[in-house]
C-alpha cells in the first residue's frame, strides 16, 4: 500500500469566527447580533462573559495575520459579522462602510502575506434587528431576501479577492442548539424553565429549511453574477460526528448509527446533493419537516461547489425503544460516550460532548464522500479542547501535547482517507488559530493552537500543537 500523502497544493490553515475573536461590538457603527443580546441574559454563558473584547481582533488583525504567517498557514478561514457590515441587517438598510472596510483590510493583509482567505458569510451572529423585526430564520420571505442582499454586498466588495466562500457555518448548531435545546442564541426551546417562547418540535425544521433555501439563493446569485469573473467557489459547512453502535451485535444499534448521521449531516446534505430530505427524517417528523416546493428544490439541489466539513469527535449510539419524543432531533437514539463493554469512545476533554477518535474521522469523511458522490471536500474545522487547560500555568498551556496528539491522529487519518479511500479532500482548517470566546462555555474552554493572554495585554503565544500541525502538513504535502 502506498504511503498516506496529501496534494502538493493542499490548502491548510486555521479557522476563527467573528463573534469569537473580534470584540469591538459597538465600534464604527456595528449593531447588536443575537449573540450580543443572548450573552446579556444571566445564566446563558458559563462564566458570565461575552464577546465584547474577546481576542480584540478588530484592532489586532495585523497581529493575527503575522501569527498565521509565523505558523506557516497557507489559508485563513474567518467569518464576517453581518451587523458590522449592515447593522440593521435588512435589504433596505444601509451598508456600514467602516465595518466593511475592516474585512477588506484584513483580506489585503492576508494577500500581502501570501495567505489565502476563506470567507464564512454567516457564523451564527444574526443581526438582532432582523430577529426583532420578523423572527430571523423563521420568516422565509423576509429572511431569504435579506440574506441574499447581505451576501451580495460581500460578493461585490470582496469578490475579486476571495476564491472560497462559505454560506453558512454549521446550520445544525444554529437550528438545534438555537431553536430546540436553547443553549445557543436566540435560546428558543419548549423547555419553559429556559425560554418563555418557542416550539422545539417545529421551529428547528423550519429554520433549517429556510437556511437551506437562502443558501441556495445566494449560490445562484454568486454563480450568475460573480463566479465567471471572480473565479471562486462557494459551498456550505456542515457539522457532524462519526457514530458507532453501542452494541455492535445489535442490528438496531447499527441502524441507529446511520439514522443519527442522517439527522445531523444528511438533513442538509441530502437536499443539496439529492434534492430531498432523508427518508428517515420524513418518517419520524412527518409534516413538521417542510417539503421542498419545486422552486425551492431547484435552488437547493446542486448548490455546493465544495463540501465544507466540520467534525470533532465520535459517539456510541444506542437505539431507543418506543416512539420518538416530539422534540427529538437525533432519530430516536441515545448518544453515549462508552459502548456496551465500557470502552470509552475517546479521552475526556474540556468539552462534555467532545471525545477525540481519529479513526472515526477517517470513516466519517469516507461516509460523506460516498453519500454525496465524491464531492470536493474542505475540512473547515477540526480540533480539540483540553480538560482543565484553563487552570494550568501559561508555561503548561504552551506545552499542549494532548492537542498535538489530536492533530497527529486526525491529520494522518485524513491522509489515509485521501490515499486509500478515494476521498477528494483539498484543504484542512484547524480550529482554532487561537483561544477565543467558546460560546456558551465562555473563555473557560480553550481551542487555540495559540495561547491568548486575555489579562496580560492580549498577547498571542503559539503552543506546541501549532508546531506539530505545520510539521504534519510539511511532511504529508510533499508529493
Ligand atoms: C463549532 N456540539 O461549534 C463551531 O463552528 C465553532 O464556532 C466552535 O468554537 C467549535 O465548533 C468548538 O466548539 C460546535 O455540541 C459547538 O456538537 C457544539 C457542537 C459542535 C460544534
Amino acid at each position: 500500500m502506498s504511503k498516506p500523502q496529501l496534494r502538493k497544493d493542499f490548502l491548510w490553515g486555521y479557522a476563527t469566527a467573528s463573534y469569537q475573536i473580534e470584540g469591538a461590538p459597538h465600534e464604527d457603527g456595528r449593531a447588536d447580533s443575537i449573540w450580543d443580546t443572548f450573552c446579556r441574559i444571566p445564566g446563558k454563558i458559563a462564566d458570565g462573559t461575552n464577546g465584547d473584547v474577546a481576542c480584540d481582533s478588530y484592532h489586532r488583525y495585523k497581529e493575527d495575520v503575522a501569527l498565521l504567517k509565523q505558523l506557516g498557514a497557507k489559508a485563513y478561514r474567518f467569518s464576517v459579522s453581518w451587523s458590522r457590515v449592515i447593522p440593521l441587517g435588512g435589504r433596505d438598510d444601509p451598508v456600514n462602510k467602516p465595518g466593511l472596510q475592516y474585512y477588506l483590510d484584513l483580506i489585503d493583509e492576508l494577500h500581502a502575506n501570501g495567505i489565502v482567505p476563506m470567507v464564512t458569510i454567516f457564523h451564527w451572529d444574526l443581526p438582532q434587528a432582523l430577529y426583532d423585526r420578523y423572527g430571523g430564520f423563521l420568516n422565509q420571505i423576509e429572511y431569504v431576501q435579506d440574506y441574499v442582499r447581505y451576501a451580495k454586498v460581500l460578493f461585490e466588495a470582496m469578490g475579486s479577492k476571495v476564491k472560497y466562500w462559505i454560506t453558512y457555518n454549521e446550520p445544525w448548531c444554529s437550528t438545534i442548539l438555537g431553536y430546540n435545546i436553547g443553549q445557543f442564541a436566540p435560546g428558543h426551546t419548549s423547555d419553559r424553565t429556559k425560554s418563555s417562547v418557542a416550539d422545539s418540535t417545529t421551529e428547528p425544521w423550519l429554520a433549517g429549511h429556510n437556511i437551506l433555501v437562502s443558501h441556495g439563493a445566494a449560490v445562484k446569485l454568486y454563480r450568475e453574477e460573480f463566479k465567471a469573473k471572480d473565479g471562486g467557489m462557494i459551498g456550505i459547512t456542515l457539522n457532524g460526528d462519526w457514530t458507532m453502535p453501542w452494541d455492535a451485535n445489535d442490528p438496531k444499534d447499527v441502524e441507529a448509527c446511520e439514522r443519527k448521521l442522517e439527522f445531523s449531516i444528511a438533513w442538509f446534505g441530502d437536499p443539496i446533493y439529492k434534492g430531498t430530505y432523508p427518508a428517515s427524517m420524513r418518517k419520524q417528523l412527518g409534516d413538521r419537516l417542510p417539503t421542498f416546493t419545486e422552486e425551492e428544490r431547484k435552488l437547493v439541489q446542486g448548490s455546493n461547489d465544495f463540501y465544507g466539513m466540520n467534525t470533532y469527535c465520535a459517539n456510541y449510539i444506542k437505539h431507543k425503544t418506543g416512539p420518538p419524543a416530539p422534540e427529538d432531533f437525533s432519530g430516536n437514539i441515545e448518544l453515549l460516550l462508552e459502548d456496551k463493554n465500557g470502552t470509552p469512545v475517546g479521552p475526556e476533554t474540556q468539552s462534555p460532548w467532545l471525545r477525540p477518535n481519529p479513526q472515526g474521522f477517517r470513516k466519517l469523511i469516507k461516509w460523506i464522500s460516498d453519500r454525496f458522490d465524491r464531492p470536493m471536500i474542505y475540512v473547515t474545522e477540526n480540533g480539540t479542547s483540553l480538560k482543565g487547560e484553563n487552570d494550568l500555568s501559561k508555561d503548561q498551556i504552551l506545552q499542549d501535547d494532548f492537542r498535538a496528539e489530536y492533530f497527529r491522529g486526525h491529520v494522518n487519518a485524513l491522509a489515509e482517507a485521501v490515499t486509500h479511500d478515494n476521498v477528494d479532500c483539498r484543504g484542512y482548517m484547524a480550529w482554532s488559530l487561537m483561544d477565543n470566546f467558546e460560546w456558551a462555555e465562555g473563555y473557560e474552554t480553550r481551542f487555540g493552537v495559540t495561547y491568548v493572554d486575555y489579562e496580560g495585554g492580549q498577547q498571542r503565544m503559539p503552543k506546541e500543537s501549532a508546531k506539530v500541525v505545520a510539521e504534519l502538513f510539511n511532511t504529508l504535502c510533499q508529493a
